[in-house]
């Protein structure tokens, strides 16, 4: 079904077996020789799941560059059997891996970070020391090094970083390189740092190594590139003997979101097309692409000759196998929610997966099929109880569902509504699609309750009952017009013009979102053909100010933001003081911060809640009451566990008993932890 994805690619030394790039990750594996391991097992995985060609996470050429402190480097011989350990693990597989050389330049989290001229990011506390003309020299030298050693390791090729703002990208751009040598000034010299980088690479691997060149396509911050001085820039390293050109969008301080849930599908591609245009050799296009139809239409229109995707494939490590046997509806979306992976790295915590906990800890479950098949009740099915039934019936238990709702996915099915969160919905259909295959017996309109329990024989009984809404004690609750988010979002109830919604954890701003923007819950919503529909591109070019023309002259292809127009006026209070979305997750808390502000959300902190009446409600704010002047009121005040099926103390039960999800704690309660939970009692039945 996607003939063009699985047709191989010549590069004339070498032929890769399709054209899926799984981008570079940087899972935090890279960093301790003691772990790579580890890291061969993730990416064996990986190899064994059908991707043709694979990206390491960013190795610094030298001690500069580290992204972290002590960070992964490839620059003395000693380091090479380490790395041996990954190609060995990949190549058994007949897949090809290429060592990214990453230099982190301002980016860098560390006192040694170094730049074209000394100008802090906005986003590290690190000024960089600007680089001598020596300097230069030497860091060109040590990423010919590090190619060198690449090679001896068995790698097939590198990858150049040279686009997200890093330290080549810090060269080309007039933005960070404020020079007034060789290497500063006109584009001519701006771009003469990742030249010689490419040349002194070349030199040193010879012609049947493969480099890839990671080029930003659009910058997205002021100052930055147009479409002419990227395709310059493209045009220059074909001459010098790139031999693929990978995709990068925009800096890592671009106040555009780029890979984000939000963004729509394939909406950059556009711009790797247009580089495609102007060189003869093979280009990949990435972002925010991760399923095989999307992928597949990208290289059949010819838009790209390659597709990168990166954290699609540490969601399912067997998503190329799958999409070649035509089972694309058993693939295990990425939803591209970051928490677990790109919020994980910018933490320093270890990268893995929401929707699939395994990865990067593939050496560390022994999921092996069950010794002796046990009967299995898993009592919930949203995402903890699914995840735990997925597990338990795959090993080989028999398992039994039960679900009081008409349907599967518990709270999922209200993050699917959100704006922006449509990918949400891939996960139920993924465990939809998982417990058909596997067989599972399903019991859908099935509230159980203790005396059933008592009643089953047996061997096990997950307790997956999840959280309801928490109630709070306000006079007017009982008003029509003050609702739960959950009555919100299931469309029980219909918010009116002026709404105060009170809770500003990341339930409320999810909300707030709804809110503004008109968003309204369909009958189908809960069908299993329900299709959801996501932002267009041009859309999203408008709110976030990108010039949507693949051949842009607008510098940094930024253009004025033309936000919609909010459906409504919302006011998103919170009873602490300080900024709101403080515990908003790193790598995306800004994307929904940057969207309320947009839709004039009037914040408001340290609030204290006093009633609701017919005219709206009365609040407290540094002891001053006020009237805010709202026809509604939308309650996002936590959640309560659902846990009352446990045992109690004196009980006697016949099962082992076990409790995951929210049914066990609804504080900070997130999918990352429901899901892991389900699948750890699983993996230990
Ligand atoms: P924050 O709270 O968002 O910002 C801090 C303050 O700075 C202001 N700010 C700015 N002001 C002016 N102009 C700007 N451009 C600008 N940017 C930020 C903010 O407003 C804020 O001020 P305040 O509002 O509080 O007054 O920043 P933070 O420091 O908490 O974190 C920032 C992040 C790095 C998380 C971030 O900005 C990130 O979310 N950006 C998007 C990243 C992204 O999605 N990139 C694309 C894909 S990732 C990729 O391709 C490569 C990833 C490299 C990884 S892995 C390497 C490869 O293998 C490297 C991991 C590095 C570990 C250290
Ligand atoms: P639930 O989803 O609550 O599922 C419990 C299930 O058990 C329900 O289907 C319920 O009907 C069923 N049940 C209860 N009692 C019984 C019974 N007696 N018999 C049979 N069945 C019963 N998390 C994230 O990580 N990232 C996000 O971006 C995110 N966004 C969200 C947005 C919104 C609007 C909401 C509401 C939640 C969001 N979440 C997000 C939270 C996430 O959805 C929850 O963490 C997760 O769903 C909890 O899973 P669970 O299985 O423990 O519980
Ligand atoms: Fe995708 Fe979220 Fe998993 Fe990251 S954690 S790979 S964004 S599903």
């Amino acid at each position: 079904q996607y003939p063009h994805l699985f047709e191989p690619l010549d590069l004339g030394f070498t032929t890769l077996k399709n054209r899926l790039v799984m981008g570079s990750m940087h899972t935090g594996l890279e960093d301790r020789f003691y772990h790579y391991g580890k890291l061969a097992s993730y990416f064996e995985a990986r190899a064994k799941g059908g991707v043709g060609l694979m990206i390491t996470g960013g190795i610094s050429p030298n001690r500069e560059g580290w992204l972290t402190p002590l960070g992964g480097t490839l620059n003395r011989r000693a380091d090479v059997i380490h790395h041996a350990r990954v190609t060995r693990a990949v190549h058994k597989h007949g897949a090809k891996i290429l060592l990214q050389i990453l230099h982190s330049g301002r980016y860098g989290y560390h006192p040694f970070v170094v730049a074209p001229s000394p100008i802090k990011s906005p986003i590290s506390p690190f000024k960089p020391r600007q680089m001598s003309l020596k300097n230069i020299q030497a860091t060109i030298q040590d990423f010919a090094h590090t190619a060198s050693l690449a090679k001896k390791a068995g790698y097939d090729g590198v990858e150049i970083m040279g686009s997200e703002g890093y330290l080549i990208n810090q060269f080309l751009s007039a933005r960070t390189n404020k020079r007034d040598d060789a290497y500063g000034g006109s584009l001519e010299n701006r771009m003469r740092f990742a030249i010689e980088i490419v040349q002194a690479v070349r030199a040193v691997v010879g012609t049947d190594f493969i480099i890839s060149f990671r080029l930003s396509m659009i910058e997205l911050v002021e100052d930055g590139a147009t479409m002419a001085d990227v395709i310059s820039l493209a045009q220059a390293l074909e001459t010098v003997g790139v031999t693929l050109i990978n995709t990068g969008i925009g800096w890592h301080e671009a106040r555009v979101p780029t890979i984000v849930t939000s963004v729509p599908r394939a909406t950059f591609v556009r711009y790797t097309a247009a580089v495609k245009q102007a060189v003869s050799i093979p280009v990949i296009a990435a972002n925010r692409i991760n399923m095989p139809d999307t992928a597949e239409a990208i290289i059949a229109n010819g838009q790209a000759d390659m597709v990168q995707m990166a954290r699609p494939f540490l969601a399912d490590s067997e998503w190329a196998n799958k999409a070649y046997h035509n089972q694309a509806n058993l693939i295990n979306t990425c939803i591209g929610c970051n928490q677990a992976c790109l919020d994980h790295t910018f933490s320093g915590e270890r990268a893995s997966c929401l929707v699939n906990p395994l990865a990067c800890h593939e050496s560390e479950y022994d999921i092996k099929p069950a010794k002796k098949p046990k009967k299995v009740i898993v009592v919930g099915a949203g995402v903890a109880g699914l995840s735990a039934a997925v597990t338990a019936a795959a090993r080989g238990h028999q398992v039994s569902l039960y679900e009081a709702k008409p349907f599967i996915g518990g709270q999922f099915n209200m993050a699917k509504v959100i704006p922006g969160k449509e990918e949400f919905f891939e996960t139920i259909r993924y465990f939809r699609e998982q417990i058909a295959t596997l067989g599972i017996d399903v019991h859908l309109n099935t509230a159980v309750d203790k005396g059933f329990l008592d009643a089953q024989s047996a061997d096990h009984i997950i307790i997956a009952t999840g959280v309801v809404p928490r109630e709070i004690d306000i006079t007017g609750r009982q008003l029509p017009q003050v609702m739960s988010y959950s009555e919100l979002l299931t469309g029980q109830k219909v918010a009116g013009e002026r709404v105060a919604v009170l809770g500003a954890g990341g339930i409320g701003f999810d909300v707030a979102e709804f809110l503004v923007h008109g968003a309204s819950v369909s009958n189908d919503v809960n069908d299993a053909n329900y299709q959801p529909q996501a932002q267009t591109a041009q859309a999203f070019f408008e709110q976030w100010g990108v010039d949507g023309d693949a051949n842009y002259q607008s510098i940094g292809a930024l253009r004025p933001a033309n936000p919609p127009t909010p459906a409504r006026q919302v006011y998103l209070l919170q009873r602490s003081k300080g900024k709101l979305g403080k515990s908003l997750n790193k790598t995306t808390g800004w994307v929904h911060k940057a969207t309320i502000k947009q839709a004039g959300v009037i914040q408001m902190a340290g609030v204290t809640y006093d009633k609701v009446t017919d005219e709206g409600l009365w609040v407290t704010v540094d002891g001053t009451s006020q009237l805010l002047r709202v026809d509604t009121v939308v309650l996002c005040v936590g959640q309560e566990s659902v846990n009352h099926l446990m045992p109690q103390l004196g009980d006697t039960p016949k099962a082992d008993y076990q409790v995951i999800g929210g049914a066990k704690l609804s504080d900070r309660l997130d999918a990352k932890r429901a899901i892991r939970e389900g699948f750890e009692v699983a993996v230990h039945l």
